[in-house]
């Protein structure tokens, strides 16, 4: 396919036409009855409520055509079908499928890409199996006691997206079941979190995709030295999950072993063995399918060409219309959900590290910007916080705000005639309305600019399915926007630079050890005088 740079897509200038004088969500009776009922996107269990964008009929009918000029949805059923996507035309790239879909399309009557759906399905039963032996008695310690803990040591990828449904579904976990993260090369993190463990009823689920990963391999051994030092045999506890012939692709050294796929990237691996491991031990078995079947009819629909019945095609569009055409800079995520608290943070991998690109597909460089900076906290605690900014600060940052009519626990008491449930989505409609509309005010002080662009998506109650359609719809939007954008929102060479760096200062401070009288001076001046001026190597 020969992709082409969003600004050269015929529906562009009439857009940025239409940019000059965007709907006015401020002006009297602009946000009716009818425009907040007709502005509504139903699918895979989720309304997004959307008529508190600065959109109007023919900028909707323009995105409409830009979406089918770029070809966005073509492109995501190509992806679905395993076109080699993950790659730069005539660089040197990780040249590679993209295919975290399959690991859910499992339930499909006829996959998409049915080879990758059948190694998904092999780990998904031998999954079933380990959980079977667990829950019957079959695998438990040295004193024939059960697990009740399991610590995922992983980063990036193979922790954000699984740390973030582990949260969102606590509510589920099976009783006497839970899980602690162990990902930055901190010390203190591992250090803390060991404290917290009966070691000896835990499972240890080492996650790297790569089997390299400077974090994760430190971590495990410091966490197997911990199992040593407490007389347990690391082999009895320790699971895996990583790539077929990775340096930890060693059964030997672990009582399970799971596969993960290279045509799954990081980020985008919490429906596979990534996620699955740990969520199956939390949730079972049911638990953890349920997640996928979700996702599944997330995936499914995403498919509709209409924008207007398409959640993530339209929220990757009218994040396009905010960001390239309104010009704003960032994105916040805001769950009026405690379960979400860390799903902002995972987004923000997900989201940052897929587009935060400056060349297209073929190596040029583009003139219009690609992935905002997203960041966010769960409602209310957010409105105490930083909303003041968003409400009246010199700049305007649209919000996506995810919200659940019922609550995951369904403990819930009135106070002064409404319920907390009711009182958080009071809050979130009422935050989404002063955004919208704003306030005049004699008072300057008092005044609100209103016009800052909004969405609501709401579901009925977060559960292990609406969970998994959310982790989708979002992954999908991350996807189509890279389409509309014509990057490749599949590698992460952004990472790199510092990781080489890091090796050669590393270096230094082994230097430094073995000779007191070392001095990186001369082949490295920078980092050598970076560490001096940080007070290191210290004795
Ligand atoms: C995600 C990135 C990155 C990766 C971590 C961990 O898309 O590739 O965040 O997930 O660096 O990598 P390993 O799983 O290989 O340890």
């Amino acid at each position: 396919m020969n992709h082409a740079n969003l600004d050269q897509l015929p529906s562009h200038a009439a857009l940025q036409a239409c940019s000059a004088k965007p709907f006015d969500l401020t002006a009297p009776g602009a946000l009716g009855a009818r425009r907040i009922k007709d502005y509504i996107c139903s699918m895979a269990g989720f309304d997004l409520l959307y008529g508190t964008q600065r959109v109007d009929e023919t900028v909707l009918d323009h995105l409409q055509k830009l979406a089918d000029e770029a070809g966005a949805v073509k492109q995501f059923l190509a992806m679905k079908k395993g076109a080699v996507m993950n790659r730069i035309e005539g660089f040197e790239s990780e040249n590679r499928q993209v295919l975290h879909t399959a690991t859910r399309d499992l339930f499909a009557a006829a996959p998409l890409a049915p080879e990758a759906s059948a190694q998904a399905a092999r780990e998904l039963a031998k999954l079933e199996r380990f959980l079977d032996e667990l829950a019957g008695g079959a695998i438990v310690n040295s004193r024939g006691e059960s697990f009740t803990a399991m610590v995922q040591v992983g980063i990036g990828g193979s922790d954000l997206g699984p740390r973030a449904l582990y949260h969102a579904l606590a509510a589920f976990r099976m009783s006497g079941r839970r899980v602690a993260f162990i990902s930055n090369v901190d010390p203190d993190d591992a250090a803390g979190v060991l404290a917290e463990l009966d070691l000896s009823r835990t499972l240890v689920n080492v996650v790297s995709k790569s089997g390299t990963t400077l974090e994760t391999l430190t971590n495990e051994e410091l966490v197997r030295q911990a199992y040593e030092a407490a007389g347990l045999d690391p082999r009895a506890h320790f699971v895996a999950v990583t790539g077929e012939g990775s340096p930890m692709d060693n059964p030997e050294q672990y009582l399970r072993s799971f596969y993960m796929y290279d045509y799954i990237g990081g980020r985008y691996s919490a429906t596979s063995m990534v996620g699955g491991v740990m969520l199956g031990f939390a949730l079972g078995y049911d638990g953890f399918v349920e997640i996928l079947r979700g996702a599944h009819e997330a995936d499914v629909a995403a498919e509709q060409r209409d924008i207007r019945k398409n959640i993530p095609l339209l929220m990757a569009l009218i994040g396009i219309w905010n960001h390239n055409f309104l010009n704003s800079e960032t994105l916040a995520v805001l769950p009026y959900s405690q379960g979400l608290v860390r799903f902002a943070a995972h987004l923000q991998q997900c989201d940052m590290e897929s587009n935060g690109k400056s060349i297209n597909r073929r190596g040029e460089r583009l003139a219009y910007q690609t992935g905002p900076i997203i960041w966010g906290e769960p409602g209310t605690n957010g409105q105490h916080a930083f909303y003041q900014l968003i409400h009246q600060g010199t700049t305007v940052i649209p919000v996506e705000f995810i919200g659940f009519r019922r609550s995951q626990y369904d403990r819930d008491l009135a106070v002064k005639e409404s319920t907390s449930q009711e009182k958080l989505l009071a809050n979130l409609l009422a935050q989404s309305l002063a955004l919208a509309t704003g306030q005049q005010h004699d008072n300057p002080n008092r005044r609100f600019p209103g016009n800052r662009p909004n969405s609501v998506l709401m579901g009925e109650r977060l559960t292990p399915r609406s969970m998994g359609a959310l982790l989708a719809l979002y992954e999908n939007k991350i996807a189509m926007q890279g389409f509309l954008w014509n990057i490749n929102s599949f590698d992460q060479e952004g990472v790199q630079l510092g990781k080489k760096l890091a090796t050669r200062l590393l270096g230094h401070f082994t230097g430094y050890r073995t000779d007191a009288a070392y001095s990186g001076a001369q082949e490295d001046e920078s980092g050598w005088a970076m560490l001096q001026a940080a007070g290191l190597p210290a004795d």
